[in-house]
């Protein structure tokens, strides 16, 4: 059964970024139980949360991912630096955060910390492919997926479809890494975002669930029903985890998220 998450953001500098609820673990996890989600999305600063094991018990609740874009936005890491010396320290700033998702079984994304090349695509197509296949080794040892986020054009000029990214995690010698399907990112680069989700199913593995606007499904123009179908129709059974702008506030973005989840997933 698909199952229903709620992105948390402990940035609060990155107020106005795509994450839905902004409190402490505590009421953030308190608010994602009363409206019924199975999960929350955490994206944090490193890897730690103080008092996430409590807030997710006390709420009955799972970690259905950990973001790993503050290892970028904070702290300036890509996997695709021309730099060595920054890959590396993106290969172990993602490996901690593996470590730290998978005490919760959750798996770790890997969505702007892919980075962008400068004019040498395949060099940073290497540098991409030596940075998953450790870190999806590492995951699976771990007993986690890492999943790989397709961006927008605006975003990264690696991969911005899914077929373009399933394709490359086929070349890969790990079985460790799956895509993200983020319908905001899809609805601005793919032709059919039903289609695609069904040509690249065997690696599909997280969704990130926002309307064409990046605000929560309902408040865009995203022809929703077509694609909870092929998400149905491939047998997916993982997250449908709203990352999207807290629009119009957090609280009624969160209503408003979990309404569609109903209406198209229950
Ligand atoms: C991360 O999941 C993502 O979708 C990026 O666009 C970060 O904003
Ligand atoms: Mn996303």
């Amino acid at each position: 059964m698909i199952k229903s998450a709620i992105t948390v953001s402990l940035v609060p500098a990155l107020r106005g970024g795509p994450w839905v609820l902004w409190d402490d673990l505590s009421t953030s996890c308190r608010k994602a139980a009363n409206l019924g989600f199975d999960a929350v999305e955490l994206f944090t600063p490193g890897p730690e949360a103080d008092g996430l094991e409590q807030a997710l018990s006390e709420n009955d609740l799972e970690l259905a991912a950990v973001g790993t874009g503050a290892g970028k936005v904070v702290h300036g890491l890509t996997l695709t630096d021309p730099d060595s010396s920054v890959r590396a320290s993106a290969i172990k700033f993602i490996r901690s955060m593996i470590d730290f998702g998978a005490q919760y079984k959750a798996p770790a994304i890997i969505g702007s910390m892919q980075g962008m090349h400068g004019g040498d695509r395949d060099e940073a197509l290497r540098h991409l492919a030596e940075g998953l296949e450790i870190l999806g080794s590492h995951a699976t040892l771990k007993g986690v997926k890492l999943i790989y986020e397709p961006l927008n054009r605006y975003e990264t000029n690696l991969f911005n479809r899914l077929e373009d990214g399933a394709e490359f995690l086929d070349g890969l010698t790990t079985d460790g890494v799956v895509l993200l399907a983020d319908l905001f990112h899809m609805n601005i680069e793919e032709a059919n975002i039903a289609e695609a989700l069904q040509s690249t199913a065997r690696h599909v593995g997280h969704v990130h669930f926002a309307d064409s606007n990046r605000r929560p499904i309902g408040n865009g123009h995203l022809d929703v029903a077509p694609v909870a179908k092929a998400l149905q129709d491939i047998g997916y059974d993982r997250y449908v985890s709203a990352e999207a702008f807290d629009w119009p506030n957090p609280d009624d973005a969160a209503l408003q998220t979990i309404s569609s989840f109903r209406r198209f997933f229950r």
